[in-house]
């Protein structure tokens, strides 16, 4: 009963909260619930995840993925403006870890990742043509190295073509991007690819998407009072 109680009131004062911020999705990951609190929008598994212990040491409060990834429903959710951000622990340096990737195609595609090439830092990138499979114009780089086995705080926001990246809260990078098209994205992933073989080996935590940009003081709020 107690448990129960708990839920419906997290549940309260995260819709309460979408009110608020315009949060749209949120999967806060806990006791082994990987559903989305706001819209039902709920993960799904493609391969057997591990429920593993958050930054707190809270178990069974954290996704844990081992060259794995799993479906996450954002079809039609870029359109403009947004911001993603979770908690993020990452356990390979293997080439552009993903964090999210939305698209119908490679060419299509929202990509977000926690290494660039062999560069261990954050990734973020809208592509319009098959011409930006190839380069990294119109791509913004973070600058701080993400280590492994360190937990760390991951913002990206779109507000029109400017796309930010924020490593704990502070801005990390920031540069042009192409718009996201309006397009159904049929394969979206939570730490996979549209490329094969492409698997994230990460601890993932708190993601939350909102429908507009975040200020920079809203991210800092965000990160502080987790
Ligand atoms: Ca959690």
């Amino acid at each position: 009963m107690y448990q129960i109680s708990i839920v419906k009131l997290k549940k309260a004062l995260f819709i309460l909260f979408r009110s608020l911020s315009d949060l749209s999705f949120y999967w806060p990951f806990f006791e082994g619930v990987i559903s989305d609190l706001i819209n039902g929008k709920n993960l799904i598994t493609i391969r057997a995840i591990t429920h593993v212990r958050d930054r707190f040491n809270n178990t069974r409060s954290a996704i844990g993925l081992s060259s794995n990834y799993l479906k996450i429903p954002l079809e039609n959710f870029f359109q403009g403006d947004f911001t993603i951000m979770l908690w993020y622990r990452k356990f390979s340096t293997t080439n552009f870890q993903r964090i999210i990737e939305c698209g119908s195609r490679e060419d299509d595609s929202i990509l977000m990742s926690a290494s660039y090439s062999d560069v261990q830092t954050t990734f973020f990138k809208i592509y319009d043509t098959m011409n930006d499979l190839n380069d990294t114009a119109k791509s913004v780089i973070g600058k701080t190295p993400i280590v492994l086995n360190i937990w760390y705080h991951l913002t990206f926001v779109l507000q029109g073509s400017n796309g930010y990246i924020y490593v704990n809260g502070i801005l990390d990078g920031q540069g042009d991007l192409n718009f996201p098209k309006n397009i159904f994205r049929s394969s979206c992933h939570l730490g996979g690819s549209l490329k094969a073989n492409i698997l994230a080996t990460a601890i993932f935590d708190d993601l939350k998407i909102f429908n507009r940009a975040l200020s920079i003081n809203e991210i800092i709020n965000e990160y502080e009072i987790n």
